[in-house]
């Protein structure tokens, strides 16, 4: 890339990372766990947080969404049904969040009136992993039918990841699904996440993606930047 271009990109990532570190500080203050979910598109974002916001509010939490979209208000509608509050953020083409949007999009919610805040970023393995959003727990979902190759194509995303978590196993079969491929490959780049393998249709292995995210909430509610 020419300098002028880097320059301008290091400007606009400076700039996310002083609002990042600022919402980092009212999530703390507030006592929410903020929870950035990542993945490519389709890979089940929605549908495990629609079952996330779900089981948490059952064990009593106070739970709240933000979902970014390039266009439509198709998930933010699909998660509401929970009863939860959640707002949607347009991009309008951009290919990822921002901590100014974000922090933009909380005004008028009072942070301290919920335990967590989930935000769905845009579908997208790449832009997403170089804007933080202050969030506590950054959660890289990977489907079991996009490949078990996708950590190492898209190192930078799995490597900023706190949580990997296998979406879709009830297709595992169908789609020739490698498990020990697709574990190998995540561990190889992201060896410090946690991770879960789940299915938002059966269910499986939802429980202990929420155990994990109130044990968080108990604990340390920034994550190390
Ligand atoms: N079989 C199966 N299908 C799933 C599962 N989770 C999601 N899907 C389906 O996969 C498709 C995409 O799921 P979404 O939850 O919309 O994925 P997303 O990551 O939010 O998609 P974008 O927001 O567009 O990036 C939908 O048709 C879902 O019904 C699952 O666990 N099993
Ligand atoms: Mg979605």
């Amino acid at each position: 890339m020419p300098p002028r271009i880097l320059e301008i990109r290091q400007g606009v990532l400076d700039k996310n990372d002083r609002l990042a570190r600022e919402l980092r500080i009212r999530f703390e203050a507030a006592g929410v766990l903020a929870v950035n979910l990542v993945s490519s598109p389709g890979a089940g974002k929605t549908a495990l947080l629609e079952e996330t916001l779900r089981r948490l509010q059952a064990r009593g939490a106070r739970v709240a969404a933000i979902v970014g979209d390039l266009a439509t208000e198709n998930d933010a509608r699909r998660l509401a049904r929970s009863g939860a509050p959640v707002r949607q953020i347009e991009t309008g083409g951009l290919c990822h969040l921002e901590a100014d949007l974000v922090g933009r999009r909380l005004e008028g919610w009072n942070l301290t009136d919920y335990d967590f805040l989930f935000i769905e970023n845009v579908g997208n393995l790449v832009c997403p992993s170089d804007y933080d959003l202050g969030e506590a727990v950054r959660a890289v979902l990977l489907s079991v039918a996009e490949g078990e190759d996708k950590p190492l194509k898209y190192p930078p995303m799995f490597h900023s990841a706190d949580v990997v978590i296998l979406t879709k196993l009830d297709l595992a079969a169908a789609v020739e699904f490698d498990r020990d491929a697709a574990l190998a490959n995540v561990l190889s780049i992201a060896p410090h996440a946690t991770l879960f393998e789940t299915s938002a249709r059966t269910g499986a292995g939802i429980d202990a993606w929420i155990d994990y995210l109130v044990t968080r909430h108990h604990g340390r509610l920034t994550r190390d930047a």
